[in-house]
Formats: structure tokens, C-alpha cells, sequence
């Protein structure tokens, strides 16, 4: 404080002294320049003072004017590709009942004129879906899931190679079930071993089927909860997107929080839609290779296996039949933004 108030003081003199000689350099006031409030108070502002603020408002109002025509701009271009995506969505052919859909992913990418980086601040928005790859010589993932997690493990069960596994899974199953336990499911876009067939007694006698489930519980730490084994005889066979149980059953969603699928036979892609946005990711599972997703990916993205088109499948004859054997159940897993980013 003593200080302060010493600086103070020692300095008052010359300020007063420049104060001074201010105000009598400062020119006269122009005629009209000069202001009167209502008390009849004249203020004078000094006409350099007047004419470096008009200059900075003519500056200003440029700057405003620029920036209102820029947004208009971007504007106008933004509704113009809206205008075109909407042209092209109609004038697409669309698919015949039961046909499948090959279109492109329906998101739109803006392109502003001129600028490839539309934002430079850095983002932590977390991953719609974060692609996670597992080792297959490992006992366990030896890593924490997150809802947000799509895992792929190649050579999950066998070599890809290897196509014993696959082979007699088909033997064991069939052997095992009665002839009517394949039915239809789906739209009939595929099929599925009942699991009523027998009371489901196949699945315990087939031990391939027994084996592939206890290397998924072992494998991810899962509490398995309900199994799968879908059949697609051919690249015609296909199925739809959809969301698992846990996404709509709230019964569900209290013991199941994870979906693992284990594929054998021929490689078809298991596809992920945003539920949101319709873009879509597509991840091929060759043979005994292994997918699992999170409670997030079910919520906010569909999946399912698409259709191969004509002109890409495989000559009559060829090995094309693929199954998939899934389980449903509880697997501890991160849901928070900053977990979801972890390598
Ligand atoms: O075959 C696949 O990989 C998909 C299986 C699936 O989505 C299901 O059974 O609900």
C-alpha cells in the first residue's frame, strides 16, 4: 500500500503538466462538431478523433457486410446440394420387393469452395463405432470393451484356411436336430436352427457348436445369456439391418449389453447402418474370424449382412454357404466418451 501511494504521488506533478500542454496543442473544435446535451453543456471532440472513428464504423460495416454475404453464400450452396441429393434419391431406381439395396451411403459431404479443413479446433467428439482388433493367440481380449467398440478377431476359432470346422458344424448340427429344424427367418432372407427343435438338445449334442460358445464366453469374459446359428446357403441370402433385443427390450438390456458372432465358410461382410444418418461401414468376416459390438453400436447403428450383388457372386457350385453362430449376454464394458478413445 505505502508503496503505491509514494508512487502515486511522485508522479502527479508531470501527468498534471501533460494534461495541460494536451489541451492546448488540441485544435480548435470545427463548427458542428461540437455537442450540447440538455443542460447546454458544450463537449468538444477534436475532428481527428471524429474522422478515425468514421473510419473505423466505414471498416466495421465492410467487415459485417462481408461476413452477412459469406453466410448467404455457404447458405445458398448448402441448399443447393440438398436440392441435388434430393433430385438423385429420386430419380435412383429403386430395389424390387425382396431385393436387396446396394445404394450409396445416404450421408452428404459438404464441400466448401476452396478449404479441404472446415475446422481447426481440435475435436473429442468420441467414435460412432471404433473398430478394436483382437489377437487370436491370446486366451482372453486382455483389454476393457466399450459400448462404442466394434472387436474383430481374424482366425477367431480356426485358420482361415481351415475349413474342417466349418464342415462339421454343418454334419453335427443337421445330425443332431430333426428335418425340421431349419426354418426360415427373417423376411425368409435366410435361416436358422430352431432353437425349440428337440428343445434345443442339439445344440448340446454338437460339440463344435458347445466348443465355439465356450471359446466366446472364455475368450471376451462373457455371461452368456442366448445363442444363435444362422445359415446363409448361398451369396443370395442375406440379412436385414436390424437392432438387437437389448436395444428395444428393456427386460433385455438388463442381462445383455454385448452381441459376438463367430463366422465359418464363405467371407461375407457383416454391414453397420447408422440408425441416425443411414452411412454405412462395412466389415468382411472370413473364415472362423469373430466380430463383437457393444451396447452403444446396438443402440445407435443397425446390422446386418447384405446381400452379395449378381454380378459379384460366385460360379453355381462354388463354396458359398456361410454360418454364423452368435451369443447374446453380459460382458463389463465402458460407456463414457474418454474410455471409448483408449488403444
Ligand atoms: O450372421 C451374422 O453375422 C449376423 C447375425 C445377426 O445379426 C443375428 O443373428 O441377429
Amino acid at each position: 500500500m505505502t508503496h503505491n501511494a509514494t508512487h502515486d504521488a511522485s508522479n502527479a506533478q508531470p501527468l498534471r503538466e501533460n494534461v495541460n500542454r494536451r489541451r492546448r496543442n488540441r485544435k480548435k473544435p470545427s463548427h458542428g462538431k461540437d455537442h450540447a446535451d440538455r443542460a447546454n453543456v458544450v463537449v468538444s471532440v477534436p475532428a481527428d478523433a471524429v474522422a478515425d472513428d468514421a473510419h473505423d464504423l466505414r471498416e466495421n460495416l465492410k467487415k459485417t457486410t462481408d461476413l452477412r454475404d459469406d453466410l448467404l453464400r455457404q447458405r445458398a450452396e448448402k441448399e443447393h446440394e440438398r436440392a441435388r441429393a434430393r433430385a438423385q434419391e429420386r430419380t435412383r431406381p429403386q430395389p424390387k420387393s425382396g431385393e436387396a439395396s446396394h445404394q450409396t451411403p445416404r450421408a452428404k459431404t459438404q464441400n466448401k469452395k476452396g478449404r479441404n479443413t472446415q475446422d481447426f479446433s481440435p475435436s473429442l467428439a468420441p467414435p460412432g463405432l471404433k473398430l478394436v482388433v483382437g489377437d487370436a493367440a491370446a486366451k482372453t481380449l486382455g483389454r476393457k470393451m466399450h459400448g462404442r467398440h466394434v472387436t474383430y478377431v481374424p482366425n477367431f476359432f480356426c485358420a482361415e484356411a481351415d475349413e474342417s470346422a466349418h464342415a462339421t458344424l454343418l454334419e453335427e448340427v443337421s445330425a443332431a436336430g430333426s428335418s425340421e429344424m431349419w426354418i426360415p427367418w427373417h423376411e425368409k432372407s435366410h435361416f436358422i436352427a430352431n432353437d425349440r427343435d428337440r428343445h434345443g438338445k442339439w445344440k448340446q449334442d454338437s460339440p463344435m457348436f458347445t466348443a465355439v460358445v465356450e471359446k466366446i464366453a472364455a475368450y471376451f469374459q462373457m455371461d452368456v445369456k442366448a445363442t444363435r446359428f444362422n445359415l446363409y446357403r448361398d451369396e443370395e441370402e442375406w440379412k436385414p439391418y436390424h437392432h438387437d433385443a437389448a436395444a428395444v427390450k428393456k427386460d433385455k438390456a438388463r442381462t445383455q449389453n454385448c452381441t459376438i458372432a463367430v463366422s465359418f465358410g464363405a467371407t461375407r461382410d457383416v454391414a453397420f447402418e447408422h440408425a441416425k444418418t443411414g452411412t454405412t461401414v462395412f466389415l468382411p468376416q472370413t473364415n472362423g474370424s469373430c466380430y463383437a459390438f457393444g451396447h452403444d453400436v446396438n443402440v445407435e447403428w443397425r446390422h446386418g449382412v447384405p446381400q452379395v450383388p449378381e454380378g459379384l457372386r460366385r460360379a453355381e457350385g462354388e463354396k458359398c454357404a456361410r454360418v454364423s453362430i452368435i451369443a447374446w449376454g453380459w460382458v463389463d464394458q465402458d460407456r463414457d466418451d474418454v474410455s471409448s478413445f483408449a488403444n
